[in-house]
């Protein structure tokens, strides 16, 4: 994407692409964005060095203090628990909403929030105890001390031990647990409250919701996901070859994330050829490429919280089969009309019958085997879902897709749009999706890669 829009930027962006251009159908005046993007990144290099991201954060103690405060509104007197989540395998990364609320990664922290009136009465993060041998291990973890407050901006700091007795307190000092029905979220405060016997209502789909509208630094971060997402599609696109595997295509796209500081995967890369472009998430990876296949690749990186989710779909020989154009225009001609009817107040579900009659029209729609879309964001599927009302600041993919097993060809297109006052624009649109431009760009970055490994 182009993450240096001002209103003359908008203009270039929407130029690039035949898709962008949409969004100035029958709209003279490029349409403001209410949320404006300020973050400092170059446009996209698809052959440069790899260069890491530097986007500012967008989740300071600011920027949490603000959602807990929106949250407490929702709230009125009722109490939020919610936990970061166990630290299982690999690398630790807390729950996207604990995460949202707090700016803290500690595996199984605790935060409870009390609310009255609509306002945070009591705030405490619970924390496990400072432990040299632990950090000796596996480096700083931030503990249950004034700096924590300091951090994190969080009004008071607790011992994990004790957040369920401060909860539920005794006789004499009564806990935090009201009458009402408390908000959790996460597996062990759910056991617990269970065990109390009290009633409960899941936060999840509360905060998935304050937080759809995205601030102008979590769009930043999500830009930068697509950003490197497009660049590891590029490099992937030299990689896939006659002869080549799946295996590592997959490994150039999630190298192409890392090398650019993303966390990794948002979800596990899939890259599907031939019979396999076929299964929806299909994800072991692990088929020889052939002349004459389709390759469907669907990835997405993970940025400071934040997924990108993207898809092209390429032809290994270089070029389609008049019968895989065919069924790729299809499915092209079926994302403009998708895209084309993003604005706020719309749905994913006016996108998707709209997808689905242009695939009616070629007679592929009994081929269309999912969604067209979902929201995107601190989650690969976020909210809003089929039926949530769009709003600007919102991001949303269009993926509309042709599955034909007994021909071994599944096309998938997947690009990601952010919703504007007056319609949307396109964050994915320097990696061509279009049938033409895919393949020029398709032949360029191979004709480019070939010329780096040529002999001096
Ligand atoms: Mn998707």
């Amino acid at each position: 994407m182009k993450t240096q829009i001002t209103t003359a930027g908008l203009l270039s962006v929407f130029t690039l692409t035949s898709l962008a251009g949409l969004a100035l159908q029958g709209d003279p005046e490029p349409p403001a964005l209410m949320v404006p993007i300020s973050s400092t990144t170059a446009p996209v290099d698809f052959f440069g060095p790899a260069v890491p991201y530097d986007v500012p954060a967008p989740t300071t103690k600011e920027a949490t203090a603000k959602r807990r405060a929106r949250l407490a509104a929702e709230l009125g007197d009722d109490v939020l628990i919610i936990s970061a989540g166990e630290d299982i395998e690999g690398r630790f990364h807390a729950g996207a909403l604990f995460y949202w609320l707090t700016g803290v990664q500690v595996p199984d922290a605790v935060l409870v929030i009390r609310a009255v009136d609509g306002e945070v009465e009591t705030e405490r993060l619970y924390l496990p105890p400072k432990d040299l041998s632990h950090e000796r291990w596996n480096g700083p973890r931030l503990a249950p001390n004034k700096e924590a407050i300091a951090q994190t901006g969080i009004a008071s700091v607790g011992k994990l031990k004790d957040w369920r007795s401060d909860l539920t307190g005794t006789e004499e000092s009564p806990g935090l647990l009201t009458k009402r029905s408390p908000y959790i979220a996460g597996e062990d405060v759910d056991e617990f409250i269970d065990s109390l016997e009290r009633k409960s209502r899941s936060a999840t789909n509360l905060l998935r919701a304050l937080a759809a509208v995205r601030e102008e630094a979590e769009i930043a971060a999500i830009g930068a996901a697509i950003d490197m997402t497009q660049q590891a599609l590029a490099e992937a696109f030299a990689v896939v070859q006659p002869g080549a595997w799946e295996f590592e295509a997959e490994a150039a796209i999630e190298s192409g994330y890392r090398k650019r500081g993303a966390f990794g995967p948002s979800f596990p890369s899939i890259v599907g050829s031939g019979p396999n472009s076929c299964y929806l998430h299909y994800r072991s990876n692990t088929r020889q490429f052939q002349a004459g296949d389709i390759v469907v690749m669907d990835v997405g990186a993970r940025y400071k919280n934040y997924c990108a989710d993207v898809t092209r779909t390429i032809p290994v020989s270089g070029d389609f089969t008049p019968r895989q154009l065919e069924v790729y225009t299809a499915v092209w001609d079926a994302s403009v009309a998708g895209a084309a009817t993003l604005k706020p107040g719309a749905t994913i579900r006016d996108a998707h019958m709209a997808a689905r009659g242009v695939l009616a029209e070629r007679d592929m729609d009994q081929y269309f085997l999912h969604s067209v879309g979902h929201g995107l964001g601190l989650f690969v599927h976020d909210t809003p879902g089929n039926r949530g009302e769009l709003k600007p600041g919102m991001v949303v993919t269009i993926e509309p897709g042709v599955y034909i097993a007994e021909e071994e060809l599944g096309v998938r297109i997947e690009n990601d749009w952010l919703i504007t006052e007056t319609g949307a624009i396109c964050l994915s649109n320097e990696l061509p999706s279009a049938p033409d431009e895919l393949i020029a760009f398709l032949q360029e970055t191979r004709a480019k890669a070939a010329q780096k490994v040529a002999p001096k």
